[in-house]
């Protein structure tokens, strides 16, 4: 490298550190290190393959929701979580990158999506604690990422963080009717809790001294906090939600620790965590081969899209509309 690249970096890398140390958002026009680029590529990725994912468990309740009134709420939550991973996919293309390269990824095993997504929804009552427990944790990661330095993750976050809350209170609403309700629905609703309790925890991620990406991730003021004190927060918000739901958390060692103005709770199964992420969970060889059939069988609906769009262009250019759109 020349001097005169070598001091033109440093230039650009001055003012992408002021930019930052201000608060201020990184746009896509402007000069980023490779590495932050990278970053953001990773975690914008896997939380849009996340949001994706995450419709299969939800769709699977819903032909079998108990009412109409239950049914209409579920399709149009499961349709929010598509909207969701749209918005973030075009975000992700702001970087340099393609819808279709980060589906590739995904569907070769490449790019990672939440680990929650790869246990079953075996009860109506798993409905609730999605979204009371798993859009809870999303909630609690996601408002700081508001704040996120790149401008168009943190505005897509925006939007998404207000779709997660009314999802998270349907998930309350849905729980609480189950728990004052008959006893084997009470019992329903504690057994879907007792299963989603911890696998949320581990949504929020590795432990701090494990986690590889944090401390860097927050020097770029991508993360605003560690993945331990997110998760901390998130249970000292559920402890009185579920005392408010008559449902119990399933953790023996869940005690308000004065001293240190948390609650303390017992140790979370990393070795589970590990197994999930090495493709070993309960239902990722499942998830996997649904997103791929369901791309696979979508292929015609994107050809015909673009095929489309293309007529349009086309149509533009000539300065020509085709006459039954026209009066359509
Ligand atoms: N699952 O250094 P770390 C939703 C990976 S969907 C799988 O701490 P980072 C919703 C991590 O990628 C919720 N992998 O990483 C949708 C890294 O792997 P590599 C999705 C995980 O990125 C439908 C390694 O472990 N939300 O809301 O600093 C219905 C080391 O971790 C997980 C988001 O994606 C995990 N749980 O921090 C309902 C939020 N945790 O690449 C709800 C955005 C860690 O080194 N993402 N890994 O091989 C984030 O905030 C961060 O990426 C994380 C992890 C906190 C998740």
């Amino acid at each position: 490298m020349t001097a005169v690249t070598v001091d033109t970096t440093a230039r650009y890398e001055a003012v992408f550190d002021a930019t930052v140390a201000a608060d201020e958002r990184i746009e896509p026009r402007d000069w980023m290190p490779d590495a932050y680029r990278a970053t953001l590529i990773r975690q914008m990725a896997q939380h849009a393959h996340s949001e994706i994912i995450g419709m299969q468990p939800e769709a699977n309740w819903i032909t079998r929701a108990p009412s109409l009134r239950r049914k209409a709420i579920l399709m149009a939550k499961v349709q929010d979580e598509a909207g969701h991973g749209l918005y973030l996919y075009s975000a992700a293309e702001t970087l340099g990158t393609s819808r279709e390269e980060l589906l590739d990824k995904l569907h070769a095993g490449r790019q990672r999506y939440s680990s929650i997504f790869n246990y079953p929804t075996l009860t109506w009552a798993d409905v609730g604690a999605i979204g009371w427990l798993v859009d809870g944790a999303a909630i609690t990661n996601q408002v700081p990422l508001c704040r996120c330095s790149y401008g168009p993750y943190a505005r897509a976050m925006v939007r998404i963080c207000k779709e997660e809350s009314f999802h998270q209170r349907q998930g309350y609403e849905l729980l609480l009717t189950l728990s004052r309700g008959t006893p084997a629905q009470h019992e329903m609703a504690q057994d879907a809790v007792n299963r989603w309790w911890w696998p949320s925890l581990m949504m929020f991620g590795p432990p701090d001294d494990e986690s590889a990406h944090s401390a860097q991730s927050m020097a770029w003021k991508i993360k605003r906090h560690s993945n331990d004190e997110l998760r901390r927060r998130f249970v000292d918000i559920c402890v009185p939600q579920a005392k408010v739901l008559g449902l119990t958390l399933p953790d023996p060692d869940l005690r308000w620790n004065e001293e240190r103005g948390h609650h303390d709770f017992g140790p979370i199964d990393w070795t589970e965590f590990q197994e999930v992420l090495k493709g070993n969970g309960p239902c990722n060889e499942q998830r996997l081969a649904q997103r791929r059939s369901a791309h696979e069988e979508g292929a015609w609906v994107r050809d015909a899209a673009a095929a489309y769009a293309e007529k349009h262009r086309a149509e533009e250019r000539s300065g020509h509309q085709d006459p039954q759109e026209a009066t359509a």
